[in-house]
């Protein structure tokens, strides 16, 4: 059977039940006051969709009901109140939280909000496809409020760093006609607890703001709102400009236009979620024009939306890029700190700062963005890329909640307390009331959405961890996989594995200890160019001689960066005895034939991971292979064809990296593997 790549996850496939659970699940929906198109209309239909597909039964949906007749129940905590009477564990709900009741013959699924409401039937419907509905009382609330993507999608249909086909929103310069496909991915993305789409590339372009753009713009909101999905928008900073012929922040007249613009967006889109800005930032205007702050042009944005409820996301990744490579402290990890501890209470309580998890740029292996600790008075977002711009583009697979995690889980131990990432972005440790997540998933038109059937699980994964960063990356994992292909024990195992050990092969066969991907960054950011890397202006230096190599970001010696951690953390960091192999060439420059705590020499390490990663890729292959008959065939031929062009470019980086570093070093491998041809 041909499988349709657009349904994800959500296949709603066939479930032969073998425990007692699911063959009880009620033949009667009621979606409580659900007259109108609502998250709770919405529950009600994919309730009923859901169960008469995976259960094979003849489901009705009402949208009211006796009490006790056998039903799936759903709606708001209120709406049931009114119609059943109070429910206790009701109390312990959160914004957008929910609690699922199940019993053999009810199941009551109730959200704080009706977006909650909709939360709760996507996971009792997910409980149903995996044959594993939990009975008793199960509440779960967010733990972070923003759970946004940020889509780069071009006015021209194009999509910056996509590698899924054309843009779902935008064709020729305008919003598109057809927004059916809006429709489905916002289905998606409220499957994982997602509530924000910013629709447009951060490299914004003013033509947004054309009446014919706001007018589309409601109608992309209108097709997303059914799923308590709400539309954001990226700002260009100089769109008054062409009328005014300023955007300096402070002008009074500026502050008027946006404050105009805003107004005419919230009539087309009465619930927008917000404005999200890219400014002074690889060329895009700003604020530092005027020499006005960054916080004077987000608080600009922030006045404009208030009034609305709406939030200004602000982007912390501004940096120069075109630094001194001669000057041994030059740093572009520096540039966070640099432009915004300064400005740490200064913003408007709707202002958000987006923070990308490293101080670089989505690198295979960062350390983490100190300025998560630097800003205690500010609340704060993490940005991560679910599209792997610099992680094959989805013609490797790297499944990332793995590498995601690693970063959540770091303490920074901000005034010498536990300071877990994930613990700042939410807002619980710096006791702020906004934080969260937004990711980037490149999605386009493409029936994989992504390009590749396997990295779904990358968005799926994103919104899981935006919901509770607690959970496990093998868990996310393997859910996924049972809703994607189904409970063959041998898929599970075999994809299970392939996906675990992704990261570290590709960060095997591409770049080691920290030192980045090693990508071609001029252009494309793929494939093997780390040549590339040195000498320019945008500051993603290795600093490779013939007989060192590394960043030097002690606080003695090198750019200082190591101190802008608090100081456990940077004590760690700026010794090159304590810094865990895996970032050593993050902060130190070093021989190549210094020893590593695994007693391997540097440039051995590159040679051996460089063959070690590029075998893992080899194997993939193969174990993909088993998998055939096993899962449709149009899916494993997709994929396969993936497997086999990772398998072969990952020969091309293993061998052009270790060259290139023999070439260097001229330090012969160990196994005579690298540099005899
Ligand atoms: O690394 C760069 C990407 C750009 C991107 C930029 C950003 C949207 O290569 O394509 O622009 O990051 O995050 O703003």
């Amino acid at each position: 059977l041909a499988e349709d790549g657009s349904r994800g996850w959500l296949r709603y496939a066939p479930v032969r039940p073998t425990g007692h659970n699911t063959l009880d699940v009620p033949s009667t929906i009621v979606a409580l006051n659900s007259t109108k198109i609502s998250p709770v209309f919405t529950a009600g239909q994919e309730l009923r969709n859901g169960i008469s597909s995976i259960l094979a039964k003849n489901v009705q949906v009402r949208a009211d009901g006796c009490s006790n007749s056998s039903a799936v129940i759903v709606g708001t905590v209120d709406a049931y109140r009114a119609a059943y009477g109070d429910v206790k564990e009701a109390e312990a709900l959160e914004d957008d939280g929910y609690l699922i009741h199940s019993t053999p013959d009810k199941v009551i699924i109730l959200g704080c909000n009706e977006r909650g409401a909709l939360y709760g039937a996507f996971e009792y419907l997910s409980q149903i496809a995996r044959n594993n509905v939990t009975s008793g009382v199960h509440v779960s609330n967010p733990q972070a409020p923003i759970r946004w993507t940020n889509e780069w999608d071009n006015m021209d249909g194009t999509i910056e760093r996509g590698y899924g086909g054309a843009s779902n929103f935008f064709r020729d310069g305008y919003v598109v006609d057809n927004v059916t496909r809006a429709a489905e991915y916002a289905r998606l993305l409220a499957s994982v607890g997602i509530n924000g789409v910013v629709v447009n590339n951060v490299n914004a372009n003013a033509t947004l703001l054309s009446d014919r753009n706001v007018e589309g713009l409601g109608r992309l909101a209108d097709a997303m709102r059914p799923y308590g999905v709400q539309l954001g928008v990226s700002l260009n900073f100089a769109s008054p400009n062409a009328t005014l012929g300023t955007f300096d922040p402070l002008d009074p007249k500026v502050d008027a236009w946006w404050a105009n613009i805003t107004n005419q967006i919230y009539k087309k889109v009465p619930d927008m979620a917000g404005f999200l800005v890219k400014a002074n930032s690889e060329g895009q205007p700003g604020p530092l024009t005027y020499n006005r702050t960054l916080a004077d042009g987000a608080n600009m944005f922030a006045r404009a939306v208030a009034p609305h409820g709406g939030v200004v996301m602000f982007r912390a990744f501004v940096y120069d890029n075109h630094i001194t490579y001669a000057n041994w402290t030059s740093d572009r990890a520096n540039a966070q700190l640099e432009f915004f501890q300064h400005l740490d209470g200064k913003f408007d309580e709707n202002v958000v700062v987006q923070i990308k998890y490293g101080p670089i740029d989505f690198q295979v292996r960062e350390a983490p963005s100190p300025l998560f600790a630097a800003l205690h008075n500010t609340s704060t977002a993490i940005e991560l890329q679910v599209t792997p711009e610099y992680l094959g583009q989805n013609c490797h697979f790297v499944y990332l909640a793995p590498l995601w995690k690693e970063i959540l889980d770091f303490d920074l131990r901000a005034e010498s307390r536990p300071s877990k990432i994930k613990d700042i972005i939410t807002g619980e440790r710096f006791k702020r009331p906004l934080g969260g997540y937004a990711g980037v998933p490149g999605a386009g038109t493409n029936t994989t959405w992504l390009g590749s059937h396997m990295a779904m699980s990358n968005l799926y994964a994103y919104g899981k961890l935006a919901w509770d960063a607690s959970l496990g990356s093998e868990d996310i994992l393997q859910d996924w996989i049972r809703l994607t292909f189904g409970f063959d024990q041998k898929v599970l195992d075999t994809i299970t594995d392939i996906s675990m050990r992704s990261w570290p092969a590709y960060e095997g066969y591409s770049g080691n200890l920290g030192v980045q991907t090693l990508t071609d960054i001029l252009y494309t950011h793929f494939g093997p160019n780390p040549a590339s890397q040195d000498n320019n202006g945008w500051g993603q230096w290795l600093r490779a001689g013939n007989v060192t190599i590394g960043m030097d970001r002690t606080i003695e010696n090198g750019t200082g960066n190591a101190g802008n951690y608090p100081p456990e953390i940077a004590e760690i960091f700026n010794d090159v005895d304590k810094t865990p192999d895996n970032l050593l060439l993050w902060f130190h420059h070093v021989p190549y034939t210094r020893r590593l705590k695994s007693n391997k020499t540097v440039i051995q390490h590159f040679y051996d991971a460089h063959y070690e990663g590029a075998a893992s890729a080899q194997s993939f292959v193969k174990q993909w292979e088993s998998l055939e008959g096993k899962i449709d065939k149009e899916r494993y031929e997709h994929q396969l064809f993936r497997q086999t062009y990772q398998a072969g470019h990952s020969l091309v980086w293993r061998d052009s990296i270790n060259e290139y570093f023999y070439n260097l070093s001229r330090i012969e491998d160990e196994s005579n593997r690298v540099g005899n041809h």
